[in-house]
C-alpha cells in the first residue's frame, strides 16, 4: 500500500487504490480517512435537512425515478409547506436546509421568484444556511439565488467522462452543467460536485473525477451508489457493491481533508450510516421528517415515515460511535474556515 498521508496522488496511484480488494488494506484506507476527519473536526458530524419540493422535471436522466417520461405520481409543494417542513427540520437540529427540485418548468416560468423568497425566509427568519439544488439554471437566476442568500449550489456531474455523461443525462450539455456551477462559485457560493457509482464507469474515470473535483474548487464532494428505479431505462441494471462507494469516500477525505463529504441516507437508509461515517464522511444528508409527504431521490420512501431519517435516529447511531451532531454555530464556523 502507498503512503496514504502524502495527499498529492497521481491518477495511477488513485487507480491502484481503487482496485484494492485486500480487506486488511481497505481497513487501513478507512482508518486513515477517519483519523484525518478526527484531526480536522474531532467528534463533530454535520447534518443537512432535505426538502425535495417539486418532483416535476423536464429532463430524462436514464438513472432517475423522476425523469419526465416516467409515469409516476408527482407533487409540487406550496411555499407554506416548504417552510413548515424546513422549520421542523431546523428545530430537530439540522445545520442546513437543502432545497432540491426537479427541473420543473413552472418555477422557470416565474423566474424563480418563489424560490428566492423561500431562501430569504430560511436565511433571515430561521437564521439557517441554505443549499439550492435546482438543476442547471441560467446565470441571471444564479445571480438571483445568490442575492437571496443561498450559501451553496449543488449540481452533480455524475461522471467526468463525457461519453458516459451523454448516456446518463440524455440530451443535456456537459459544459453547460459544469459552467453553471463554476459561475455560482464565481458569484461567491460554495459548490458541491457529485459522482454516481455503478453506472458503467472505470477506475480511471473515478480517478479523473476525484482530481477534477479538487481542481474545480468544490467544497463539498459526494458519491452515491446507483439505485435502480422502477419504470426507468436503467431499471434492470444492478446496484453496485458498496465497497466502491466507501473507497471513494475514503479517498475524497484523504485528498481533501477539509471537504464536506456526505454519508447520504438516500442510498441504504439509516442502516447505511455507520459504514459511510467509518469510511471518513463528515456529514449526514437526506434527513426527511416522517409523514411530511416529502420524498427522497434514490430511495424515495425508505425509512422516511418510519422516522429512520431523523436527527434523533442519527444521533443515537453516532453516539454509539463516540460521535455527535454539530450545532448550527459549529457548522457555520466550519464553512467559514
Ligand atoms: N434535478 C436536480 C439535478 O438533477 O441536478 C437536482 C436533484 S437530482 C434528483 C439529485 C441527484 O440525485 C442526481 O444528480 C443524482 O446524483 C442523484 N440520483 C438520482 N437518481 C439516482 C439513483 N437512481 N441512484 C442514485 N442517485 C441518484
Ligand atoms: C441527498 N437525497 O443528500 C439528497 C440529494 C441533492 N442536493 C441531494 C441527492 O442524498
Ligand atoms: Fe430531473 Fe434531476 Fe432526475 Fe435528472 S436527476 S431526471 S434533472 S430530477
Amino acid at each position: 500500500m502507498l503512503d496514504l498521508r502524502k495527499r498529492n496522488f497521481t491518477k495511477a496511484e488513485l487507480v491502484q487504490m481503487l482496485s484494492e480488494e485486500d480487506p486488511e488494506e481497505l481497513d487501513i484506507l478507512f482508518d486513515t480517512a477517519r483519523t484525518i476527519r478526527e484531526d480536522v473536526q474531532g467528534d463533530k458530524i454535520f447534518a443537512y435537512g432535505f426538502v425535495y419540493f417539486t418532483t416535476f422535471c423536464k429532463n430524462n436522466c436514464n438513472f432517475c425515478y423522476y425523469r419526465k417520461s416516467n409515469n409516476i405520481e408527482r407533487y409540487r409543494k406550496t411555499p407554506e409547506e416548504i417552510l413548515a417542513t424546513s422549520k421542523e427540520l431546523i428545530d430537530s437540529g439540522v445545520n442546513l436546509i437543502d432545497l432540491t427540485m426537479g427541473e420543473d418548468p413552472e418555477y422557470r416560468r416565474e423566474e424563480f421568484n418563489t424560490v428566492a423568497d423561500i431562501i430569504r425566509t430560511i436565511k433571515k427568519e430561521y437564521d439557517t444556511p441554505v443549499m439550492i439544488s435546482p438543476g442547471v439554471v441560467e446565470k441571471h437566476i444564479i445571480d438571483k439565488l445568490a442575492e437571496a442568500g443561498a450559501d451553496w449550489y449543488a449540481l452533480y456531474q455524475e461522471t467526468h467522462n463525457r461519453e458516459l455523461f451523454k448516456k446518463l443525462r440524455v440530451g443535456q450539455d456537459y459544459d453547460e452543467r459544469m459552467n453553471a456551477k463554476l459561475y455560482a462559485k464565481e458569484r461567491g457560493m460554495y459548490i458541491e460536485e457529485g459522482l454516481l457509482a455503478g453506472i458503467g464507469e472505470s477506475s480511471q474515470d473515478i480517478a479523473d473525477s476525484l482530481l477534477t473535483m479538487g481542481q474545480m474548487g468544490a467544497k463539498q464532494v459526494r458519491v452515491m451508489s446507483f439505485v435502480p428505479q422502477e419504470g426507468s431505462p436503467m431499471e434492470s441494471c444492478q446496484t453496485p457493491d458498496r465497497t466502491e462507494e466507501l473507497k471513494i469516500i475514503a479517498l475524497m477525505r484523504i485528498l481533501y481533508p477539509h471537504a464536506l463529504i456526505p454519508a447520504s441516507l438516500d442510498v441504504d437508509g439509516i442502516g447505511g450510516l455507520k459504514d459511510r461515517i467509518r469510511a471518513g464522511a463528515n456529514l449526514i444528508t437526506s434527513i426527511i421528517p416522517p409523514r411530511s409527504g416529502f420524498m427522497g431521490v434514490a430511495q424515495n420512501t425508505m425509512d422516511v415515515d418510519e422516522g429512520g431519517r431523523t436527527v434523533e435516529e442519527a444521533r443515537n447511531i453516532l453516539s454509539e460511535m463516540g460521535l455527535r451532531i454539530a450545532s448550527k454555530e459549529e457548522y457555520k464556523r466550519f464553512i467559514r474556515e
